[in-house]
């Protein structure tokens, strides 16, 4: 039998496993399966098995606070249970799944809910990358029976732009795809931008694929409204205590694969978009404005600040 937990961090490491989003649903499945099949002898077993696990996910991807916010709240269940018996701490980590699964599902609905009234019939939407949180909004909005027009970046190097092109002419949109830098020929035929994000930080700053800060950047010059769209528990407590948000650096191979030996190639998988930039956070709460993404925190999720 194979290791869930082995072998989906090893999805997510690779990209088969593609997003915020699905990162953390990926990861928390693979915990229910690891606490269904557990044989553990003893509480304080199985808690080594989990911390373990966690921290496996935690270094697959390490800009991915919304996976971490989930498997530290899905763990400190059982941390904090005083039951002994393994079965029953197994049930435990399935409830608290499943809990977390339907809230998240929950959160997306609403969000989708509260976007699509932000776009107009006959609208242009700029997106970057693919997240499912984005395109679940726009689902919504052409299931509504508005009529509007995307333009996907292909967002280099792994091209993630496609995966979205694809879903949106599924969709029956009219869908047109570029290359990133030709984002400002295009920026004055746009009504609205919508990115996804992997991580909020207290500040309000927004961490997403790389080149979204120049989406950001290039709307802002254009005074075109850039929104994200996202889950509040992309937001990561650390950055509350001092802490960066990591950037992860991928593999120069994803860039250029027989490059010459002595090039320096450089392959960060995220930038940092200010505050400034961001109209607002389409969240599960309605539209924010960045600079007050702590005290909604507060408010809504004060376990992820324990
Ligand atoms: C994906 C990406 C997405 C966010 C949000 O990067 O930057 O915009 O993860 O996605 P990668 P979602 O392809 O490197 O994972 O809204 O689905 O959570």
């Amino acid at each position: 039998m194979s290791d869930p937990v082995q072998t989906t961090a090893k999805r997510i490491t690779r990209l088969e496993v593609q997003g915020a989003r699905n990162v953390a649903i990926a990861a928390i499945e693979a915990m229910e399966i690891l606490a269904a099949r557990t044989e553990a002898p003893s509480k304080k077993d199985f808690l080594r098995e989990l911390t373990k696990a966690k921290e496996t996910f935690f270094a697959s991807r390490p800009t991915e606070p919304l996976m971490r916010n989930a498997l530290r709240l899905i763990v400190s269940r059982v941390e904090k249970n005083e039951e002994k018996n393994v079965k029953k701490l197994a049930g435990i980590i399935d409830q608290a799944s499943s809990q977390f699964l339907s809230e998240l599902k929950e959160s997306s609905k609403k969000i989708a809910e509260i976007g699509a009234r932000r776009i107009r019939h006959d609208s242009v939407i700029l997106t970057h990358c693919h997240s499912s949180t984005v395109t679940g909004l726009l689902k919504r909005a052409k299931h509504e029976g508005k009529m509007f027009e995307v333009i996907c970046t292909e967002t280099r190097p792994v091209f993630q732009g496609q995966t979205t092109a694809k879903e949106m002419l599924e969709l029956g949109v009219k869908t047109n795809f570029i290359v990133d830098s030709a984002v400002r020929f295009y920026m004055n035929v746009v009504d609205l931008v919508l990115v996804g994000a992997d991580a909020i930080t207290s500040e309000g700053n927004v961490i997403n694929k790389i080149g979204t800060s120049t989406v950001a950047l290039v709307a802002h010059e254009a005074r075109t409204p850039f929104y994200v769209v996202s889950e509040l528990l992309k937001f990561d407590p650390a950055t509350m205590y001092g802490d960066y948000e990591k950037i992860e650096e991928r593999s120069p191979h994803e860039i250029w694969k027989d490059a010459p030996k002595e090039l320096v190639i450089r392959n960060p998988a995220f930038d940092v978009t200010r505050r400034d930039f961001i109209h607002g956070i389409i969240c599960e709460e309605g539209i924010v404005s960045p600079h007050s993404i702590t005290e909604v925190m507060h408010r809504k999720y004060p376990w992820v600040f324990e």
